[in-house]
């Protein structure tokens, strides 16, 4: 007898599609993987974007993309609202970043991924592409550690404090950008060390679950909000804390986020407010960075390694895939 997959109460998303985005990240990943280093972000990009929503499309899901690579009149694919999957099984939200670090994957520097999210029907932020500001640490701090409203030096005292270090013992990690003179100096002042990505802060604020492997203590700075969402959901499955606020500073923004449902502009959002259900996160390296190893194209073989997460039991599983057949990676 074959089984459907099912609902449970309280549990949309079904631990057996874990290995399902596990699929789709990793075909997302080798299709980008393909254009490492040629210079060109849009053509890298939009394999992986080819790649994801085909393998979504398989998923035996009713999936809605509600963090996407834009609006439907300015992307053709795997816009906001568009539906993917086989249109049975449990509601799901989606949130995608096919090519997470273009340029990085472009240049082939460390550490672009493909990414995405999955969470129970009407639970994830639905964030527009503007900015955002972030602060994260990882889990073992107290509930309330950070404050985004706080200097980022009571934001240093207390994460030292609370680690039983001096701030010189801490890493921060900040995305090198001009916007972040301010912020940076102030850093130098408490006597902690910076370290700085110049993309990809979706794997930068997961480097602070694990600060013995990454050395990285705590994320400050303003990255996307898309990738604000799509870390919240990791931190949501890890454990950490994290807050945020969009960055809603034109009329034109604030329309737009008002039309997305963002009622309150200013809000200041916690893991909980971005990811309200139980969700799943998976994240597959394109090039190879301090978090994950990017696709090795071998002779007889594709491998690829992507971490995958599930909320509902905090399971973290780093899985190391040798693809044969690759006749039929052909199409990516
Ligand atoms: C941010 C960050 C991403 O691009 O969106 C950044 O969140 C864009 O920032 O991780 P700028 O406009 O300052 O370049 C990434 O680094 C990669 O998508
Ligand atoms: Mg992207
Ligand atoms: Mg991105």
């Amino acid at each position: 007898m074959t089984q459907d997959i099912t609902v449970q109460p309280g549990l949309a998303i079904e631990r057996v599609l874990t290995l399902e985005l596990v699929r789709v990240t990793e075909r997302a990943a080798v299709s980008a993987a393909r254009l490492r280093g040629r210079g060109n972000e849009k053509a890298a990009d939009q394999a992986a974007v080819d790649a994801m929503r085909r393998e979504l499309n398989k998923l035996p899901i009713q999936g809605t993309i509600v963090i996407g690579e834009g609006e439907r009149d300015e992307a053709p694919m795997l816009f906001i609202g568009e539906e993917v999957g086989l249109k049975r099984g449990p509601k799901v939200d989606i949130a995608v970043d096919p090519l997470e670090g273009t340029t990085l994957c472009a240049k082939n520097m460390a550490g672009s991924i493909a990414t995405m999210a999955m969470a129970e029907g009407g639970t994830l932020l639905n964030a527009p592409d503007v900015y955002m500001d972030k602060i994260a640490v990882g889990p073992g701090y107290p509930k309330g550690v950070i404050n985004l409203d706080a200097s980022p030096a009571e934001n240093v005292a207390a994460v030292a404090k609370a680690k039983g270090v001096k701030p010189e013992h801490l890493t921060v990690l900040v995305m090198d950008r001009p916007r972040h003179a301010d912020l940076i100096a102030a850093l130098r002042k408490t006597g902690c060390s910076i370290a700085q990505i110049t993309d990809g802060d979706v794997a930068g604020v997961i480097h602070t679950t694990n600060p013995e492997e990454t050395g990285i203590d705590m994320y400050i700075g303003i990255g996307g909000a898309p990738e604000g969402v799509l870390a919240a959901a990791a931190l949501r499955c890890i454990g950490g804390q994290m807050q945020c606020r969009l960055i809603l500073d034109t009329e034109e923004k604030r329309t737009r986020s008002a039309k997305m449902g963002i009622k309150d502009p200013q809000k200041l959002y916690q893991i909980e407010d971005m990811v309200r259900g139980d969700c799943l996160f998976a994240a597959t390296g394109v090039t190879s960075g301090s978090f994950l190893r990017g696709v090795r194209f071998g002779k007889e073989t594709i491998e690829t390694e992507t971490v995958v997460m599930r909320s509902a039991t905090g399971t973290v599983r780093w899985i190391r895939a040798e693809h044969r057949q690759l006749d039929k990676f052909h199409l990516d």
